[in-house]
């Protein structure tokens, strides 16, 4: 795919933590195996100086979405742990990075990296018009995170070699409902 990136763009790796990575307590098969694609697509950006945001999953310990406090998911990614670190395969740029951490209320849960974050103030700042996006999991985060772009009039970009979705299943249906709300999916840059 020829899409030339422009002084519009920027990319979103989202929720690259351990918790997420294969071993951690919310897993995602298979969601190590993209992190060179994501490195790669991230040294890209970093070459031409457009900004790169990394989003995580930055839970308080008694969170709400935690199965203790009744909500569907075992404690994951709480915040400082080990498991909320990025993992350690994951290129960083080290200018023009940032990190936007989510779900950081108890009780509310964040699974758009837009929702309770600066993230909407900061591209539009920089008058970034496209949002490319890869990360975890398909069917939860990334997927919020493409509905969130277009409902604030972003154009999300989804990168198809560099998302991992929970099951097989879940990632069919997200996909679909990305598309069907007008998200670009690209087959590689
Ligand atoms: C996520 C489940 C719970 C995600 C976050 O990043 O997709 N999934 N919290
Ligand atoms: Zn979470």
């Amino acid at each position: 795919m020829n899409v030339k990136i422009t002084d519009k763009d920027a990319l979103i790796v989202v929720d690259m933590q351990k918790d997420f990575m294969p071993g951690g307590v919310l897993e995602v098969e298979g969601a190590d195996e993209i992190i060179p694609y994501i490195n790669g697509v991230t040294k890209m950006f970093e070459k031409l100086q457009r900004p790169v945001f990394f989003s995580r999953d930055w839970h308080p310990k008694d969170h709400i979405s935690f199965v203790d406090q009744g909500g569907r998911w075992p404690a994951h990614c709480i915040a400082g742990s080990e498991g909320a670190r990025f993992d350690e395969r994951l290129y960083m740029p080290k200018d023009y990075r940032f990190i936007i951490s989510k779900g950081t209320s108890k009780d509310f849960d964040a699974y758009s990296a837009f929702e309770g974050t600066l993230l909407e103030n900061l591209l539009k700042e920089r008058g970034i018009k496209r949002l490319f996006v890869c990360g975890v999991a398909t069917d939860f985060c990334v997927k919020h995170t493409v509905l969130g772009a277009l409902n604030l009039d972003f154009v999300p970009l989804v990168l198809k070699k560099g998302i991992k979705g929970v099951t097989p299943k879940g990632e069919k249906e997200a996909v679909e409902e990305m598309l069907k709300a007008g998200a670009i999916f690209l087959e590689g840059i």
